[in-house]
């Protein structure tokens, strides 16, 4: 690491302090003050760069959070901590037989990221008897969480489907906007509710009054049917495959079973589960022309022909064949935007289309985690160099305006929550992914090295 880059993991390490709440690490202090599923996998990842147990705990405190039947959900409402919409009271978790009394949750998922921070906090650990302890503690709770999404939200291909924008990640991305514009609520189907997030962020960088109000919907449909998979999977409107949370998926179960060979446990169930997603991923949501991976809408039976920056994400779960890898890499050539000498920025959306908006969320703004998913996709492969250069373009972005929830493609700007925890988390791990100290598989394409 440079002195740069120890002065910037420096300042990380402050971020994650100041945003710890004892058990778990809030996103940031006002807009997002509880626990999230993937922020928190994340700050798992950053944590262990310096301070293995308590990157232990915040995984622990989340599975306890777990529901029976194996939901994890995307919010663990942390008691006495600042305000949020939908809070508690909106979620109403406890209706739903399967959700712990307490803590409160919401019952929703986000894209299942824990295997792959699971498996890179044990192997940062420097005890290998306690990482093996951890990861059999975590092992059957993991697997739960994978049968879960295998069992309630699979189709014939292993691909899994998100029931809420929300459960992507990636709230607002134009790939929902045909999916939400079918859902026309009548008078009174929409609860009353009121927008905290406005109190603490740009009204211009958040999602607009019309798209909550789906959201909002779509909540009340599920938490109607007491969050129970077999009555809302007939009868909600929005379904849909995303690339992301598949790819995701796809490498979490190579990491389970990772883990499982670690503990002694057959990891057999989890390469099959691996195989069965990632043969599905690339027949059914490969698009030849765009060279790029689309979503694919459930209820209206084709493809969301948006490119997102989670169409890439697929090379991280070594999904493509060489051909195609090679395809994917000139896809990203095209779409990334060269910033700050040789820093590469990968937006939320192509700059080419119509829908682009630089600071509104997942509209267009570069996101730390997109950027963390496509440097790990690159070494997937062996492109190296273009690995090092997405990472010094999020580094680039942070050095020069601190740790935010999203930065401008176009000027670099910082916008959204200040003081962004999951922002600092990314940016530790890929300190520590430039630095060589990560234990790399062997890339699949070896000449892709360097380029
Ligand atoms: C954002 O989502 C929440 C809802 O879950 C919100 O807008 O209120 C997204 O960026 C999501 O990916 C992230 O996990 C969450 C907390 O950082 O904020």
């Amino acid at each position: 690491m440079t002195m740069a880059d120890v002065d910037l993991a420096a300042a990380a390490r402050q971020v994650l302090d100041a945003n710890w709440m004892g058990h778990a690490t809030r996103p940031s202090p006002r807009l997002y003050p509880h626990q999230w599923s993937w922020d928190s996998a994340f700050m798992a990842m950053g944590q262990a760069t310096h301070d293995p147990a308590r990157a232990q705990q915040e995984l622990r405190s989340l599975f306890a959070a777990q529901w029976s039947n194996g939901l994890v959900p995307h919010i663990v409402f942390s008691e006495g901590q600042g305000r949020y919409f939908p809070g508690p009271d909106f979620w109403q978790s406890p209706r739903c037989p399967y959700a712990p009394r307490r803590p409160l949750t919401s019952g929703i998922v986000q894209p299942p990221v824990h295997a792959i921070s699971a498996w890179r906090v044990f192997r940062q650990l420097p005890d290998a008897d306690e990482g093996r302890a951890f990861l059999a503690e975590l092992l059957p709770r993991l697997a739960a969480w994978h049968a879960y999404l295998y069992r309630e939200r699979a189709d014939e291909h292993g691909l899994v489907e998100i029931w809420h924008p929300w459960e992507s990640g990636m709230d607002n991305s134009p790939l929902w906007d045909e999916a939400l514009a079918r859902i026309e609520p009548a008078p009174g189907e929409v609860p009353p509710y009121e927008r905290i997030d406005l109190d603490y962020a740009d009204v211009t960088h958040r999602p607009t009054d019309r798209e909550y109000d789906r959201y909002v919907y779509l909540v009340a449909l599920m938490r109607e049917a007491a969050y129970l998979p077999d009555r809302i999977r007939p009868r909600l409107p929005f379904a849909v495959q995303d690339v992301l949370f598949n790819a995701l998926l796809v490498r979490a179960d190579r990491d389970l079973a990772h883990i499982a060979r670690e503990v002694g446990a057959d990891p057999r169930p989890f390469e099959e589960w691996a195989d069965w997603t990632a043969t599905g991923i690339d027949a059914r949501l490969w698009d030849e022309a765009r060279g790029l991976y689309l979503d694919f809408d459930v209820r209206a039976g084709r493809a969301i022909d948006v490119r997102s920056g989670g169409g890439f994400a697929p090379l991280l779960a070594g999904v493509p064949d060489e051909v195609r890898a090679r395809r994917l890499v000139e896809t990203l050539d095209r779409f990334a935007v060269a910033h700050d000498g040789e820093g590469l920025l990968v937006p939320s959306l192509d700059l080419d289309d119509p829908r682009f908006e630089p600071a509104r969320y997942w509209r267009g703004p570069v996101w730390p985690v997109v950027q963390w998913v496509v440097q790990a996709g690159l070494e997937e492969y062996g492109f190296r160099s273009r690995a090092a250069r997405v990472r010094a373009g999020l580094t680039g972005l942070v050095d020069r305006s601190g740790f935010w929830e999203h930065y401008d493609p176009t000027s670099g700007r910082a916008n959204g929550g200040e003081q962004f925890a999951w922002t600092a988390a990314i940016v530790l791990d890929v300190l520590q992914a430039g630095s060589g100290d990560r234990p790399a598989g062997e890339p699949t394409i070896p000449d892709g090295s360097g380029t």
